[in-house]
């Protein structure tokens, strides 16, 4: 996989725009695999920039130096440089993917890993399938958006567009007519089933998704079967995957095309004008052989539904098959209450214009601000038994201060209980092998309240039950699905409230949890998992692949 610069026309705005991507396109190629499939990618770095790339939801087992995340599992690939990331997809399939895992770089460093069954699906086979990748657009490069971003203290400006395959579609803003990027177009054939493969590629965008004319019955979230779930729309946050099918038997025999939408999902309360773009992004959905007539766009819920988004997340269970029992681990070994949210700090030194007489925004998990090493990565620190001045392992299992996190909000509060929020750190929690942990995943008001898609590397997880407000052990316990929870590796914590997750960790190496919000993971809300070595050799951490980048 080449990845370098090339021109690409801007949206809405005359002229191209120099950015970084693999094989010249955005999105980039799809990478087709069968379940159990060795894969091997070289990636030849003929960019500017500093690559790494991350196999969003492969789970690496006996892999851990291919995950990707820079200075996590890996030092970047250098300019000029080159890496070849090798690993199995066994035990997984559905719809992944793969983006880049250094600074802002992922905006156009991205494309679809689909990993199609060794036998059949466990539903009706489609007569087709589509690949529909949404992503965020800006008229720059966004990696150097997101370096003045930092250096000043502020956020990165709202995206110029929405894209699905890349494409603006055809109303977006008042432009259309001097647009000079196309509308995507799926050719279906009346009468047919297709299966859907949606990735939410998004930097900092929750999207709402539909087609005119038609329902989904959704099938896979984040290559994990789903009990067949019927809908009209379709939520992702950013990091997520939906498998859907959709008969092409639109009504209205009339029409021979329908638009295919996504708009953005605000969760954020209060949400600030200009702090987003609200334009609908559209694609066609054509029948083969009639006279493109496209139906009006679909009706979309407005941005700030978070009950439509609530109701979608919550209603997917897990698929049981026949004869098999619930996977869900009962005996908790290792219990963690994390706040994930905004708070503020002061300018770092880094941040060299920055107002310095102004707090500015940081991101925490348990108050900790997360801020990557810089000499080596930490999974070579632990290989090489040198964590001293990388990373400690003192990762809190609760928040320092107790307090009322779904509601509290305002500075005052911020300086008395949480003196420290901000204060950057590398922190780890060690976590024995093959331990069952359960997080309380708690959001923070103190800032505003916002869901934060939370991902964990290296492991699906299952979602055990989520709400509003303030976690409430007793009644939540109560409510938890055990039986057939669904399982993922993004969950959107719901805005000013809390999702419980369990995993086992059973897979030693060091994974990245963070918000999949790239704003919110380039100023801190992260950590990472340490997962002990098993007993035997198969389960301790293999050495490093000789041609691993060096710092
Ligand atoms: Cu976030």
């Amino acid at each position: 996989m080449p990845v370098g610069t090339v021109s690409i026309p801007r949206i809405c705005q005359p002229g191209n725009i120099t950015v970084t991507a693999v094989n010249g396109r955005v999105p980039g190629p799809v990478i087709e695999a069968k379940e159990g499939d060795a894969v091997v990618i070289h990636v030849v770095n003929d960019s500017p920039y500093n690559v790494t790339i991350h196999w969003h939801g492969v789970f690496q087992r006996r892999t851990p130096w291919a995950d990707g995340p820079s200075m996590v599992t890996q030092c970047p690939i250098r300019p000029g440089g080159r890496y070849t990331y090798r690993f199995a997809v066994a035990g997984q399939e559905g719809t992944l993917w793969w983006h880049a895992h250094t600074s802002f770089l992922r905006a156009t460093v991205h494309g679809a890993l689909v990993i199609r069954p060794r036998q059949a699906y466990p539903f009706p086979n489609p007569d087709g399938e589509r690949t529909v990748l949404l992503g965020e657009w800006w008229n720059a490069d966004a990696v150097l958006l997101e370096r003045q971003a930092f250096l000043a203290g502020t956020s990165i400006a709202p995206a110029d567009a929405y894209t699905i395959n890349g494409n603006p579609g055809d109303l977006y803003g008042n432009c259309h007519a001097t647009t000079n990027r196309g509308i995507s177009r799926f050719e279906v054939r009346r009468n047919s089933t297709y299966l859907l493969r949606i990735i939410n590629a998004a930097l900092n965008t929750q999207f709402f998704f539909k087609v005119s004319g038609h329902t989904f019955t959704v099938v896979a979230a984040d290559a994990s079967y789903t009990a067949p779930y019927k809908t009209d729309v379709i939520v992702l946050a950013p990091g997520q995957t939906v498998d859907a099918l959709m008969a092409a038997d639109a009504s209205s025999p009339a029409a021979g095309s329908y638009y295919m939408a996504i708009s953005p999902y605000q969760s954020a309360i209060p949400l600030r004008p200009g702090s987003f773009n609200g334009n609908v992004t559209t694609a066609i959905v054509e029948y083969a052989g009639s006279t493109p007539n496209h139906h009006s766009p679909p009706a979309m819920p407005v941005v700030t539904d978070t009950p439509a988004a609530h109701r979608f997340y919550t209603g997917m269970t897990s698929l049981l098959r026949a004869g098999s029992r619930s996977a869900v681990p009962l005996a908790v070994d290792t219990r963690m209450f994390v706040t994930i949210g905004l708070g503020f700090s002061a300018c770092a030194p880094a941040q060299t214009s920055c107002n310095k007489s102004a707090p500015v925004v940081a991101a925490t998990m348990n108050n900790q601000s997360f801020t990557l090493p810089t000499a080596v990565s930490l999974l070579d620190a632990r290989f090489r038994n040198a964590a001293r001045g990388v990373y400690t392992a003192d990762f809190p299992d609760r928040p320092p201060v107790p307090f009322d996190y779904a509601n509290a909000t305002g500075r005052e509060l911020l300086g008395a209980a949480l003196a420290s929020t901000g204060r950057a750190s590398t922190k780890v929690r060690t976590v024995r092998y093959n331990a069952t942990v359960e997080v309380v995943l708690q959001s923070t008001a103190l800032v505003g309240r916002e869901s934060h898609p939370m991902h964990l590397h290296g492991f699906n997880f299952f979602v055990l039950a989520q709400g509003f407000g303030n976690y409430d052990a007793a009644a939540a316990e109560e409510g938890f699905n055990l039986v057939n929870p669904q399982e993922r590796n993004t969950v959107a914590v719901p805005t000013g409230g809390w999702a419980v997750i369990r995993f086992v960790a059973d897979n030693p190496g060091m994974w990245f949890m963070h918000c999949h919000i790239d704003a919110h993971l380039s100023i801190g809300l992260a950590m990472a998992f340490d997962v002990e070595d098993g007993p035997t050799p198969d389960t301790a951490l293999p050495p490093p692949p000789r041609d691993l980048p060096k710092c």
